[in-house]
């Protein structure tokens, strides 16, 4: 008899044809038998470099989710799309010539093919390309509504500039100082900029109420978000009647303060200096601090601090000393431009060291006096209050709630809660984006374009080559720039920046269910019943930009009463990141490992799987080649399983193992810890190799393998008769009385020594086991030598005490 045998390839390519004829990924959005399931991939930018490994980790693996879920019988949409405008094409244009649409166009191609190669069950018919005007028409919209309600605005404000870039960035894409794109290290440029007040959300968008969002990602967007509780107090100015107001977090150091420090970019920096003998050295000091980067400024180190006197005196309200106003380097424009500064803060002591400034303390470790004049460095730790008015000889910390209260009954200080966000700036100085939908007319001023006229569309005919002076090509684009003031008819100018691409992702996933409307960006009612995602994955490195515009834009169209949900992603799924040699892959460093050759050897299959089989999900992996044959010999082995025919010996046994494997494959599944569902898997198919198996089992076997395999799953499910679709199947149930393991016998252990045994259940919870391993009187006798300091408990293998004596 010859043997069965799988061939991957031809299989593979079946399916496919096969899916894609009956149009079986092709969601029908308005069924509504089924509950819905709204699964997601982070849309990738259409780059020319073939799908890598890593994009395989990502969508492969993702599908393989979405699939599950389709068997457990809901009804799964699943779409992709493009995230298409962005430097990348613009720049392959600028060294080739060749127009970023056409590339962005026959890229989109080339990656559409290649997800049907993963064999993912993707909507296409619902694609989103962001780079087409049928969808920028509505990121435009976007931009008019927020601009309607105030939430869109033009500042002159010095912006992060990359140089190589030749672009604005906003503060997120800023790593370390330097541009994340290219490297480039990052300066500051005045420039005429459009922001949305994204710093007025900060306080909705700390709200993660209902989420089920990595722990790590929820503090990293808070810690960008960063609520700080602090107090706002007034230093009047020695002569006239300005005041200061300084922003501090410390304010149980106000008895310290020596000076104060004000922003130079800050508005009353002239009329602190105006027509004064300082106002030459402050404008002197004032370019040169323009001139630094953020790191520089507010690094700590003595060498970087720079300032100079104003000339100016505030009093401080609680010692009612005249002190001097400095303008500094590290103090930025946020919070209110000012800083009360004292010995208790580093970057104030250096500030302090380097211009001769005098300096005291208020706090030490006991309350007794201590001198700066002794001291390296300020003194920044907790303690108790001395020179400090009635408040002297209090803990610091319980002091500066009362001091607070104290100075706002005084009239001079108030409680404020402060944000690290920041507005998000969005005008790009490049082509490749969506055009920001407003004019401007000499009489009229800003002018919206009217919704009913956009799209404003991105003209094609431009020289994309960066002007050099930071102007936007479109600039040079006469057509394009002259045009008619909606309001008054007039002769006016077309707004020339772009928008950051991240206003394009920020609203897609409203997109995708409504794709095909025409007359709006979405509908209601479509997405009452759509949103939120039930399922978000993509990579980690969009916890602080993407995820928080997202939120943001979501957010406020919820506030506008445009949709009905207030937080667009409900699960969200990080995948680790595939490395090659320890190093990230990328095309540039030349470590990319094309899945092609995989994919032509073992099948599509057998490369996911084994991507899945690196470890969970969510900690990627270094990826070498060794172990696939491994996965490739367990898919012949599956196969045969199914299609040989072989006498069945130890049918109970089989069934028993058949149970438990469906329980552990489910919730490896839903957990994403796909490995061990292999594992599982493969055990599993060992032993039916040497038992056998019935055909009711083989069906279950295979529709366990389904979303991992689905080709392999779906030849196996038609060789053994069944008719439909194995993803139209539904996912097997166990059975609980076939899975309970017998008990175990457990030692139990008082601090290392086995005093007793006890039988419990396999799944036991640890309350139960120390309950009863409490009760045994040997045990007891120990435990009552000492106090119980540690309870050591791990499921079927260790319990035990460690008792110290009293
Ligand atoms: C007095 C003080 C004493 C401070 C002390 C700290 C330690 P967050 O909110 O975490 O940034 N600060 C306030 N506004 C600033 C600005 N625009 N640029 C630079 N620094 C600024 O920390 C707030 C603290 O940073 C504030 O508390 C202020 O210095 C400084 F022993 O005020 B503190
Ligand atoms: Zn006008």
């Amino acid at each position: 008899m010859e043997e069965n045998r799988y061939s991957p390839q031809e299989t593979e390519k079946k399916w496919q044809e096969i899916w894609k004829k009956k149009d079986f990924h092709n969601t029908d959005l308005s069924e509504k038998k089924r509950k819905k399931f709204y699964g997601l991939v982070m849309f990738p930018y259409p780059s020319g470099d073939k799908l890598h490994l890593g994009h395989w980790y990502n969508f492969g693996i993702a599908d393989s989710a979405f699939r599950f879920q389709k068997m457990q019988g809901q009804n799964v949409f699943a779409p992709f799309g493009f995230d298409s405008f962005g430097l990348p094409a613009e720049n392959f244009a600028i060294k080739t010539g060749v127009h970023p649409a056409d590339t962005t166009e026959a890229n989109i191609k080339v990656m559409e093919r290649q997800i049907d190669e993963i064999g993912g069950m993707y909507d296409f018919d619902k694609e989103v390309v962001t780079s087409r005007p049928d969808y920028y028409k509505w990121t435009q919209w976007l931009f008019l509504q927020m601009y309607k309600n105030g939430l869109a605005y033009r500042k002159n404000e010095p912006a992060n500039w990359c140089p190589e870039c030749q672009t604005v960035l906003a503060n997120e894409q800023v790593q370390g100082g330097k541009c994340d794109r290219c490297g480039s290290e990052v300066t500051r440029k005045m420039l005429n900029q459009w922001a949305l007040k994204l710093s007025s959300y900060a306080e909705k968008l700390l709200d993660y109420e209902g989420l089920d969002w990595p722990e790590k990602t929820i503090k990293m967007q808070q810690n960008w978000i960063g609520k700080s509780h602090g107090a706002e107090i007034d230093f009047r100015l020695t002569d006239g009647d300005g005041i200061l107001t300084a922003y501090t977090t410390r304010p149980d150091t106000i008895y310290s303060v020596t000076f104060v420090c004000i922003a130079p970019e800050h508005p009353l920096v002239d009329d602190l200096v105006k027509g004064t003998k300082y106002e030459k050295e402050v404008n002197e000091v004032r370019s040169k601090i323009n001139k630094q980067t953020l790191i520089e400024r507010t690094s700590e180190g003595g060498e970087d601090k720079i300032g100079c006197f104003t000339g100016r005196y505030v009093v401080n309200p609680v010692t009612k000393e005249e002190i001097p106003v400095y303008i500094a380097n590290f103090v930025l424009m946020y919070g209110t431009g000012v800083v009360m500064a004292c010995a208790h803060d580093q970057r104030d002591f250096e500030f302090a060291k380097k211009y001769n400034i005098s300096l005291r303390f208020v706090i030490s470790e006991n309350g007794e006096k201590t001198d700066p004049k002794n001291f390296e460095g300020a003194y920044t730790g907790d303690g108790v209050l001395f020179d400090s008015g009635d408040f002297s000889g209090m803990n610091n910390r319980e002091a500066l709630p009362k001091m607070v209260s104290f100075m706002e009954g005084l009239g001079f200080g108030r409680a404020t809660v402060n944000y690290k966000l920041r507005d998000w700036l969005l005008s790009r100085q490049r082509y490749w984006g969506a055009p920001i939908p407003i004019v401007y007319c000499d009489k009229c001023g800003e002018v919206p374009v009217e919704e009913s006229s956009l799209p404003v569309e991105l003209p094609r005919n431009v020289d994309f080559k960066p002007t050099g002076d930071g102007m936007s090509p479109l600039a040079k684009c006469s057509d394009f720039v002259n045009t008619k003031c909606p309001k008054c008819g007039g002769p006016a100018k077309r707004e020339v920046d772009t928008m950051d691409t991240f206003v394009c992702s920020s609203w897609y996933y409203l997109r995708y269910p409504c794709s095909k409307m025409t007359d709006k960006p979405f509908d209601k009612d479509v997405l009452k019943k759509w949103m939120p995602v039930d399922l978000y994955i993509g990579g980690p490195e969009h916890a602080c930009m993407h995820l928080i515009y997202a939120r943001f834009v979501n957010r406020v169209l919820f506030d506008l009463g445009l949709i009905d949900h207030k937080e667009p992603f409900k699960k969200l799924i990080h995948q680790g990141m595939i490395t090659k040699d320890g190093a990230k892959m990328s095309k540039s460093k030349g470590n990319t490992v094309s899945p092609d050759e995989f994919v032509a050897k073992y099948g599509s299959d057998v490369l996911r799987m084994y991507l899945m089989f690196m470890g969970p999900y969510s900690d990627g992996g270094d990826w070498s080649d060794k172990g696939i044959v491994g996965i490739s010999r367990f898919q012949d082995r599956f196969f045969r399983v199914i299609a040989d025919e072989k006498e069945v010996v130890d049918m109970n046994e089989m069934h028993r193992s058949l149970h438990k494997l469906i329980k552990k494959v489910s919730e490896d599944i839903e957990s994403f810890h796909f490995n061990t569902a292999i594992s599982a898997l493969m055990e599993f198919v060992n032993l039916a190799m040497k038992n056998g198996l019935d055909r009711a089992s083989k069906k279950v076997l295979v529709q366990l393998i389904a979303p991992l395999a689905p080709h392999l799953a779906e030849e196996c499910f038609s060789l053994i008769g069944e008719e439909k679709s194995v993803f139209e199947s539904v996912w097997p149930k166990f059975d609980k009385k076939l899975i309970v393991e017998s008990k175990v016998k457990l030692g139990v252990q008082v601090n290392g020594k086995v005093r007793g045994e006890i039988e419990v259940d396999i799944d036991a919870s640890k309350e139960d086991v120390l309950e009863l391993a409490r009760s045994l009187s040997n045990v007891q006798k120990y435990l009552v030598l000492g106090e119980v300091v540690k309870e050591i408990f791990v499921p079927g293998k260790v319990i035990g005490f460690v008792v110290k004596e009293k």
